[in-house]
């Protein structure tokens, strides 16, 4: 296994909660990294090759200490973390308080202060990592909201590196956020980056009004404008910056031989005939998964779909099951889909195929390439790179997308069948427009959707985001006061 030189500092490094990868077992029982799927790993894989640089992150297994590794071609350096981080850390703060609450609170959040100290003592051991390892006046790209504190921490480390973070998820309404008993510190946090860049323009707005409420700055469009104790400001740029995806590499993927084989294989065996719907997310109250359902359901129940002309497959990826709120999502699910399919199966049909696992990205894109509708539902999400996948798949510019207006992903996919999923009605309707939508409607839509997701990729994403930092030089001389 090659090794990362540690004797060395990094021009580029990269931040986040979890390394691209998982610790598994051979076949002869020997430990070994895989690389892991996720949103943040699709998104960032293609980035780290093209920038060469470090990613720095906890590998996934608690209270180990590994040295820096090699895995798929990028340079990893493990942050350890203990079983009471994880659980304090990562699945208290970050996954039960921050998560629901920048999701508009669909569930409760949980307010603990000692997973609030365990939040603080973790984004403190990154920042120092980050501040061992970075050369000098090198930049560093953060993500994502379980690390809002490394940026300010780093900064007063390491005031000559350029920070970067990013916010994969929502960013809430003041209303909303005003909730967080630690609110200043967070924002406080966020602001030690030059650059903060969010999934949606409303994301955000949301935080520069955060910043104008609880810390009084004055924000001029997208700058914030951050008082020095020498009479001058700081500038920083908040904007929207939407994620996307490989999409010449999904498209590349879906092309194979072998993926449209298996494609076909699946169509065959769920039946040439029949409507192929699909949902592919993980198992989490922010997609929307109950919704889509109940709409389904009620479908099935009044007569406008049958089994013998309908099937829904559900993959299901698992997700935080240690924490409570997910495992009491899964039992409900699992007993929804268990109805539905007593209520409506026979012996020849199913009507909900639900699939907890996981499946290589070469199954994934074999289901994309079989579905007739891709459902994306989701009551809150950041983005939403599935529904980029789809289309990014569709080279035969045949399906329909069905999508939440509540996905970032909406603002971009107008092209998409749009859907309020709180609207039964409405998304039952939508779903039968799709099923007896045109094959000349679909291309049509499908054509406008590829262009826009071919020509804004992830490189793109990554591209604006990386040359909004190396401007930030300039941006970093003090404002005068006026
Ligand atoms: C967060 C934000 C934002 C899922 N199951 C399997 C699998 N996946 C892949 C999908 C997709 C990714 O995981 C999921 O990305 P999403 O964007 O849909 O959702 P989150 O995981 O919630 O991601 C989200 C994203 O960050 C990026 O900023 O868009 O809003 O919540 O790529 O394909 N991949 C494989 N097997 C699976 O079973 N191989």
């Amino acid at each position: 296994m090659a090794v990362p030189r540690t004797d060395v500092l990094h021009d580029f490094v990269c931040i986040s909660n979890r390394l691209p990868v998982d610790r598994v077992l051979d076949a002869d029982g020997v430990p070994e990294w895989r690389t892991s799927p996720g949103g943040l790993v699709t998104a960032m894989e293609p980035v780290m090759r093209e920038n060469g640089g470090v990613w720095l992150g906890w590998p996934g297994v608690p209270d180990e200490t590994f040295d820096p590794f090699t895995e798929g071609g990028i340079d990893l350096v493990p942050v350890t973390l203990s079983a009471q981080d994880i659980e304090e850390f990562y699945e208290g703060f970050s996954n039960d308080t921050i998560w629901p609450l920048y999701h508009d609170v669909i569930a409760s959040p949980a307010y603990h202060r000692e997973w609030w100290i365990s939040y603080q003592r973790v984004n403190q051991r990154f920042a120092e990592t980050a501040a061992a390892i970075a050369a000098p006046e090198a930049t560093v790209w953060v993500h994502d909201y379980q690390l809002q504190l490394v940026p300010r921490i780093l900064r007063s480390l390491r005031p000559d590196l350029t920070i970067g973070f990013f916010n994969h998820i929502p960013f809430p309404a003041y209303g909303l956020f005003s909730q967080l008993p630690w609110r200043k510190q967070i924002i406080n946090g966020v602001l030690g980056a030059d650059v903060i860049g969010f999934q949606r323009p409303a994301d955000a707005g949301n935080f520069q009004r955060s910043v104008r409420r609880l810390m009084g700055y004055e924000t001029k469009s997208a700058r914030i404008m951050e008082p020095q104790s020498d009479g001058t400001f700081r500038q920083i740029l908040a904007k929207s910056f939407p994620i996307s995806i490989d999409s010449a590499g999904f498209e590349e993927l879906a092309r194979r031989p072998d993926v449209q084989a298996r494609a076909a294989e699946i169509r065959q065996q769920l039946g040439e005939h029949k409507t192929i719907m699909l949902g592919v997310d993980r198992l989490d109250y922010t997609k929307g998964i109950r919704h889509r359902l109940k709409a389904f359901s009620e479908l099935l129940c009044e007569g406008r779909l049958t089994v013998e002309n309908a099937t829904l497959v559900q993959v299901a990826s698992p997700s935080r099951e240690r924490v409570e709120t997910y495992r009491l999502l899964r039992d409900e699910i699992e007993l929804t889909v268990g109805r539905l399919n007593g209520d409506y199966g026979t012996i020849a049909d199913t009507a909900v195929h639900y699939l907890h696992h996981g499946y290589p990205r070469e199954e994934m894109a074999a289901l994309y390439l079989a579905a007739d509708i891709m459902l994306v539902t989701a009551l809150r999400d950041g983005m939403n790179l599935v529904a980029k996948e789809y289309v990014a798949t569709r080279f035969d510019r045949r399906g329909v997308l069905i999508l939440s207006e509540f996905a970032g992903a909406s603002d971009e996919l107008k092209q998409a069948l749009l859907v309020n999923p709180h609207d039964i009605e409405g998304l039952k309707d939508t779903v039968m427009q799709a099923v007896t939508m045109s094959v000349s409607e679909q291309e049509r839509r499908m054509r406008y959707l590829r262009k826009r997701v071919a020509l804004h990729d992830v490189a793109r994403w990554s591209r604006s985001f990386l040359s909004a930092l190396d401007e930030f030089p300039a941006l970093r001389q003090p404002a005068p006061t006026d």
